[in-house]
């Protein structure tokens, strides 16, 4: 009888920031291999998942992996030793920072890293590269809403209160955010909170399977949402739903907010928003009339070229109504991806050292600096974000990039100038499990370990921090992030500030170089993480059982206090106009994940959703020449990409939706425009002006 040979994996779906628990379950029997995937219980997911969870281990798993280190020689990747790999960034990165300054090299990095990988990537920049330029993908998804939490709040946690307590909320607001495909497995608190009796508003310019579920959907124009919640501000602050205790005792500017919000006129609003005025009366007596509430806000809103301010405004609706800090009522920017939130704490980010301590604080420098073992003084000053980065790179200053978790060309807006610039670079590096579009441009490529291989913490949408194990030993010649930054510092000559032995021990030093500051994290232990189901930040020392719910007593400025701020009708800035006479807005679909390197390789998901499409209005099509399932060419004033239409009722007639998830003359962000919003830098990636054709006619 054959034998069969089982392998048990626990793990975490690598993809969105719930951090769904999972067990595959590796069978060889009879010459075939065979993969069962369960879900496992744990406090967010509940035991759920979700089908990119099921699918994960595809592409992990696939022959399509980078096993080895591959160097461009005379235009084709060569496989080469690592002595040979680490050589070449030795050479180039010493040759280019004497040259032309220590600032001539550039590291970008991604919110899917470990807390441990993220802390060391910024070390690795500041202490092993000394150079100022660092910044990460999160600054296109966390950015905004990062912003008007501290300006808000003091603090930025991506949601104020844990999960469960949308159950027990009356009215939920849900701003351009999809759940139902973004984060599928937290659905059932949703429809819960429905059975239960809450009221849910949806705000998104098109009807999605999360505005399925809604009692009253907004279908606002793109781009309009801080003008959308100033009516809905206008209402509550007319129809009397103010907490004046609470804005008294617990807030400041609310005055300021009120004089603003009488100046303008809600006929406009509905005009300006494309929102019939008697939904948002509806909207705004339904939300202040409401006990408890809370309001989650996504990308929807927040990538926008007023993000932040659009966010503070929805914060300004929650102020003013007294929902925070309470069971049921609180804030939440939907996190995205798997460590968006703890890989925005930890030192990717230009101005940021561990802990949410600041590049730009001299107390803050000191601290993070006596971690290190290093002088103040040698730390770099604050660089730039990650679209200016590419600017940088375009101009020839930025000369070499140390890439570690993104697809850049596909996911950076004005792609095609991103582009041009990496092509220019003197030296690119690429850390990464498989090819992207960025990859190939790499001089080279180092083969990085997947979410199966890799030990480390990830931090959820709630803020819990949550331990993965490695579950299997890496392929071929594959090695950890964390051990890749470890050996390049060594050979530069920092091995003394790198010398790890596993990831535990760089969490060790994470949790000293954040103790004391806003993301606390020395109270967390790997033993601690083992026992529990994670462990929410704050947590400043080990008998400490974390905040679950923030700003119950205090908001965490100096003084205690939330700051309320007026936030003006925002316009984008491309209209539409003749020549591009929609607007385009772009996002996600179920089965795909960002620049779709990882979940195109899943023959699974990739049968579902093989190529892009855009999604447009029957009469909008009717009009333009355009039949269903037939090729069109899609145009802004920065280029011109190809998708399939899917004519759908659902989305606004003055309005086109395209996924961001494949590369090429699909690209959606080819035609997305480099404008950035002027506190937080976020791209404007929710909205531009665009024509669109047939393309045979
Ligand atoms: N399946 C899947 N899940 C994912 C991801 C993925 O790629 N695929 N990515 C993960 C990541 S990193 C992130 S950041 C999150 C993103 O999660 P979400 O932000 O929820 O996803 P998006 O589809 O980008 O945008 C959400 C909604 O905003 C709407 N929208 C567009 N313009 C506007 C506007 O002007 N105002 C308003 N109110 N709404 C608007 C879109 O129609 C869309 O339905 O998802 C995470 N989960
Ligand atoms: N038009 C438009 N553009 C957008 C958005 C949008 O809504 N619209 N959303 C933006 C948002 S929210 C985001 S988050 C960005 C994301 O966009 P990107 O930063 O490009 O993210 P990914 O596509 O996930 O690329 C991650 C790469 O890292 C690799 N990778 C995954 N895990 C690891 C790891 O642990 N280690 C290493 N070394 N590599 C790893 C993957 O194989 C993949 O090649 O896109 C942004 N761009
Ligand atoms: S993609 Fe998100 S919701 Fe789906 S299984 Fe993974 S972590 Fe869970
Ligand atoms: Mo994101």
């Amino acid at each position: 009888m054959e034998t069969v040979l089982e392998k048990v994996m626990e793990t975490q779906c690598p993809f969105c920031s719930v951090q769904c628990k999972m067990q595959i379950t590796e069978k060889a029997e009879a010459g075939r291999i065979t993969y069962l995937v369960e879900p496992k219980q744990n406090a967010a997911s509940e035991g759920r998942l979700c089908i990119k969870g099921m699918n994960a281990y595809q592409h992990a798993l696939s022959g399509e992996r980078i096993t080895e280190p591959l160097m461009k020689k005379n235009g084709t990747f060569i496989p080469v030793s690592w002595e040979e790999a680490y050589q070449a960034i030795k050479e180039n990165f010493s040759r280019l920072q004497q040259k032309f300054g220590n600032d001539a090299v550039g590291v970008y990095g991604g919110g899917s890293l470990t807390n441990e990988t993220a802390y060391l990537l910024g070390k690795f920049a500041r202490v092993a590269l000394k150079t100022k330029y660092i910044d990460y993908n999160g600054r296109f998804c966390m950015s905004a809403a990062a912003t008007a939490g501290n300006k808000a709040f003091g603090i930025d946690r991506g949601l104020t209160n844990p999960l469960s307590d949308v159950r027990q909320s009356e009215c939920l607001i849900l701003a351009g955010t999809n759940i139902a495909e973004c984060q599928p497995t937290l659905m059932p608190y949703f429809t819960d909170a429905k059975a239960n009796g809450a009221y849910i508003i949806v705000i998104d310019p098109r009807n999605t399977p999360t505005a399925e579920i809604a009692d009253l959907h907004l279908k606002v124009k793109p781009g309009m949402d801080a003008a959308l919640a100033n009516g809905l501000l206008k209402v509550v602050i007319e129809e009397g739903f103010i907490d004046k205790s609470f804005l008294k005792k617990r807030t400041t500017g609310f005055d300021e907010v009120k004089a603003h919000i009488s100046s303008l006129d809600l006929a406009a609003i509905a005009e300006i928003t494309g929102v019939p005025e008697e939904d948002i009366r509806e909207a705004g007596i339904r939300f202040g009339q409401a006990a408890s509430g809370m309001i989650l806000t996504a990308r929807g809103v927040e990538q926008q070229t007023d993000g932040s301010m659009a966010v503070r405004n929805f914060i300004n609706l929650l102020l003013t109504t007294g929902k925070i800090g309470k069971p049921g009522s609180g804030y939440g920017a939907v996190t995205g991806q798997a460590n968006g939130q703890g890989g925005r704490e930890h030192g990717q980010k230009a101005d940021q050292l561990p802990g949410y301590r600041s590049i730009e604080k001299a107390e803050d420098r000191a601290y993070v600096a006596k971690v290190w073992g290093i002088d103040p003084d040698e730390l770099p000053g604050k660089g730039v974000s990650a679209y200016e980065m590419m600017e940088k790179i375009h101009a020839r200053e930025i000369r070499s990039l140390f890439l570690m978790a993104s697809n850049p060309i596909v996911s950076n807006p004005n792609a095609n100038f991103v582009e041009e610039g990496l092509r220019k670079l003197d030296f690119l590096v690429v850390a990464d499990m498989l090819f992207s579009e960025t990859a190939r441009l790499a001089d080279l490529i180092l083969p990085t370990a997947s979410y199966l291989e890799n030990t480390g913490t990830l931090t959820n949408l709630e803020g819990r921090v949550l331990l993965r194990e490695a579950a299997k030993p890496v392929p071929g010649l594959v090695k950890q992030d964390w051990k890749v930054l470890s050996d390049i510092a060594g050979l530069l000559g920092k091995g003394a500030y790198f010398s790890y032995k596993d990831a535990e021990s760089i969490f060790d030093e994470l949790r000293l170089a954040s103790r004391g500051g806003l993301a606390d994290y020395y109270g967390i232990t790997y033993d601690r993480l083992k026992k529990e189901e994670g462990i929410y930040w704050p947590c400043p020392s080990p008998g400490h059982s974390g905040e679950k719910r923030l700003f119950e007593s205090s908001f965490a400025h100096p003084g205690g206090k939330a700051e309320l701020v007026p936030v003006p009708n925002h316009f984008p800035k491309e209209q539409t106009d003749n020549a591009y006479p929609l607007y385009l807005t772009t996002g996600r679909v179920l089965g795909h994940y960002l620049t779709g390197v990882q979940t195109h390789k899943s023959p699974t998901l990739e049968a579902r959703q093989f190529e892009s499409f855009i999604e447009i209005h029957p009469k909008t099509a009717r009009g333009l020449n355009i039949q269903d399932d037939s090729l069109v060419k899609i145009r802004s004033k920065r280029g011109e990409i190809v998708v399939r239409s899917k004519l759908t009722a659902a989305i606004r007639e003055d309005t086109v939706f395209v996924p961001m998830h494949w590369d090429g003359v699909q690209n959606i962000n080819k035609l997305t425009s480099e404008e950035l919003e002027p506190a937080c830098k976020m791209p404007g990636f929710k909205v531009c002006a665009v024509s669109v054709s047939p393309l045979f006619t």
